[in-house]
């Protein structure tokens, strides 16, 4: 079985990727699992029900960017692999309140990286080979594409957000850590997620719960912007698969070739409301309004993920229409997820209009 006898940090556990990342390690995997989560509005432990008793799961409330207390669960927990996926993670939060961002995605991955790599300078020589810090990424940090291309790892970074460019400060500092103090990363760059336990703020969960509340869904400018679609349990494979069998220095492009139109995606979302919980007052895309453009709204994302692909033999298995459907029933079946959510305050409001 992989990673036997081996633990594992996963920083952002309680997140929606990182949920995904732990709930794969103990269910497909013999890892130790230590989830290091701050508990921030984005999390939520619920997320991980395999964890209720598991003996190869641990969760430690640290922030990472509280260097002692790292510290302490380097030498307490000895891992072999850290991936970090802690970090503020929506767009249109990083518009109205920036700071964050910079302090968890730049100032936190710095802090991590420090101690990751006093730790591993202090292990003897079969354990420091074997050591792997995987950080995860986004496609953002690459900006925007035309109509035409894709990105693949040798484009160049031009990060358009408060939440991409703190993103990409992350990844420089990510390799200046291995170029300069040859600490064994590895990064990942992935296109958007979606699938069960998504935060109700990102625009699936977002129109789905709106769509079965009758509420106005609010499609951002002309709904032309083109997301590239990967469902969340491909994600969890992909990385635990670079974290085992990556080449160290590497940057991984991480994407399910499903581009869609926003305003496609959530027409679908309509549909497959209206076929599995059908509605009175006729069919959901009459809710579709179509709102202020979010500020520097990056018009297209395309993943070309041959390198993981080719090199990894990683796939993903979910298409788009195979995973919306899913995750648009996971909706329906697990309304006290999200419930919980809006229960404890959360209110679905636009933000980020500049
Ligand atoms: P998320 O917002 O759902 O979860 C982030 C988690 O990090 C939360 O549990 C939060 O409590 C925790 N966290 C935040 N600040 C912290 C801190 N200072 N210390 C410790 N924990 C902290 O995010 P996500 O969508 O799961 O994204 C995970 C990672 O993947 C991020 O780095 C993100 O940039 C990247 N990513 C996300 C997507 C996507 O579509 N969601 C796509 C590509 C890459
Ligand atoms: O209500 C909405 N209406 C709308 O039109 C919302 C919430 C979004 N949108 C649009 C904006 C984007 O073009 O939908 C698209 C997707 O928006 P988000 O869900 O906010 O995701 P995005 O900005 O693309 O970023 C996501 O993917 C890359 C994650 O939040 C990032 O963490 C990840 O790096």
């Amino acid at each position: 079985m992989r990673f036997r006898g081996l633990t594992i940090f996963v920083t952002g556990g309680a997140g929606f990727i990182g949920s995904a990342v732990v709930r794969h390690l103990l269910d497909d995997t013999d890892a130790f699992v230590v989830n290091i989560d701050k508990l921030t509005y984005a999390s939520n432990l619920s997320s991980i029900p395999q964890a209720a008793g598991n003996p190869r799961y641990t969760f430690a409330k640290v922030d990472i960017c509280d260097a002692p207390a790292l510290r302490a669960l380097f030498d307490r927990y000895q891992p072999h692999g850290v991936m970090n996926l802690a970090a503020e993670s929506h767009v249109d939060r990083s518009i109205d309140g920036p700071g964050e961002f910079i302090r968890t995605n730049v100032v936190g991955t710095f802090t991590l990286l420090q101690e990751a790599l006093r730790y591993w300078r202090g292990l003897e020589p079969a354990r420091r080979t074997a050591f792997r810090l995987l950080h995860v990424s986004t496609d953002e940090v690459y900006g925007s594409l035309g109509a035409e291309g894709f990105f693949t790892e040798a484009t160049a970074y031009q990060p358009n957000s408060p939440y991409s460019a703190s993103k990409a400060s992350s990844d420089h500092l990510v390799r200046a850590w291995r170029e300069t103090y040859e600490l064994p990363t590895l990064v990942t760059n992935c296109s958007n997620n979606y699938g069960p336990y998504h935060f109700p703020e990102k625009l699936i969960p977002h129109m789905i719960i709106k769509g079965l509340a009758e509420q106005e869904l609010p499609v951002y400018g002309d709904g032309q912007n083109i997301r590239d679609w990967l469902y969340v349990e491909d994600h969890a494979r992909a990385l635990t698969l670079v974290l085992e069998r990556g080449r160290v220095g590497q940057t991984y492009n991480i994407g399910g070739r499903n581009e869609r139109t926003n305003l496609h995606v959530v027409k679908t979302i309509c549909g497959l409301l209206d076929q599995h919980h059908p509605s009175n007052l006729g069919t959901r895309e009459r809710l579709i309004a179509f709102v202020t453009d979010r500020p520097g709204h990056d018009r297209r994302y395309a993943i070309d993920a041959t390198k993981i692909e080719s090199e990894l033999g990683w796939r993903a298995r979910e298409t788009f229409e195979t995973g919306i459907e899913k995750t648009v029933k996971w909706y329906l079946d697990q309304r006290s997820w999200w419930q919980e959510i809006l229960d404890r305050g959360y209110q679905a409001k636009r933000i980020g209009v500049g």
